[in-house]
């Protein structure tokens, strides 16, 4: 069988442990090459009190432009953290030039959790990230990041199954076949995703157990796993329970060590048992 290969669209945090230091070593793990389209270089995450920040804007056409002479393909398009709105324009194009019949366009819009938006985000961006939405067939939002693409007010807690479910269509009708809410939760001690498929006209969800306890980077790991898996061949509903409970042993595995870093996960640690569950080892 000829290897897949996934593009992914997002920066460089040198050190933190999110985007591109997450995805290129769990999508290479999972037995897919990782094409990478860089969009900025940081010295660490936003997270951190300071950082540096190089805009690679100015790369990405001709870039672009060298990929569609060598007439490359993707089995898949994986979109992270977008500083900009040249930049979502920049990758809204890029969309439109590699899109193939058979290929998949996963936008994760990271922007935001908790009600909040990320430092250097605004309500306006979140628009404008909607709209590269148009053209995903998997968009994988956290409630906080639908409600902003949406322009409503956020509801963290204390809404039901039928609240979900709406949201869920009101992200389909922007345009992405398939939308997955994250960070959903309708008991305690329990949370997951739900997701909606608009071709089928059928929703999905998987619960696990919650963990109380934050770390960055936890939704670049759970994208890049569900990524890697959609392209190895499981289905959209399979590729995010295998990501989440990849993430959770990721949490787990983390806490598990007294002198974890507060910054990221040690997905090293449990690359072992994700490829136990893809049936490589
Ligand atoms: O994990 C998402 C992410 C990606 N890239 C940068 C970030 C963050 C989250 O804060 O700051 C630069």
């Amino acid at each position: 069988m000829s290897m897949k290969r996934i593009v992914t669209i997002q920066d460089i945090s040198c050190v933190g442990k999110c985007s591109l230091t997450v995805a290129l070593p769990i999508i290479s793990a999972m037995g897919v090459e990782t094409a990478i389209l860089p969009t900025a270089v940081l010295s660490t995450h936003t997270m951190f009190n300071e950082f540096t920040f190089r805009d690679l804007t100015c790369d990405i056409t001709p870039i672009t432009e060298h990929w569609k002479r060598e007439q490359f393909k993707f089995d898949a398009i994986y979109t992270g953290y977008l500083g900009s709105f040249e930049q979502l324009a920049l990758v809204n194009k890029f969309f439109t030039d590699f899109k193939t019949s058979d290929n998949v366009i996963f936008v994760d819009p990271v922007m935001a959790d908790n009600g909040k938006l990320y430092p250097g985000f605004t309500p306006e961006f979140a628009k404008a990230m909607a709209e590269l939405c148009k053209q995903a067939d998997v968009v994988v939002p956290n409630l906080t990041e639908a409600a902003f693409m949406l322009g409503e007010e956020c509801c963290l807690a204390g809404y039901n199954e039928d609240y979900i479910k709406s949201t869920l269509k009101k992200l389909t009708a922007l345009g992405a076949k398939c939308a997955v809410l994250t960070g959903v939760s309708f008991e305690p001690g329990k949370v997951g995703f739900m997701g909606y498929d608009s071709l089928k006209d059928e929703f999905f969800s998987y619960y696990h157990r919650r963990i109380d306890m934050v770390f960055h980077g936890t939704g670049d790991v759970f994208a890049s796993t569900a990524v890697g898996a959609l392209t190895r061949g499981f289905t959209l509903g399979e590729a995010l329970k295998i990501a989440a409970d990849y993430t959770v042993e990721c949490i787990e595995i983390t806490m598990a060590d007294p002198e974890h870093d507060t910054y990221g996960v040690e997905f090293e640690k449990a690359i072992p048992a994700l490829l136990k569950t893809l049936g490589d080892c």
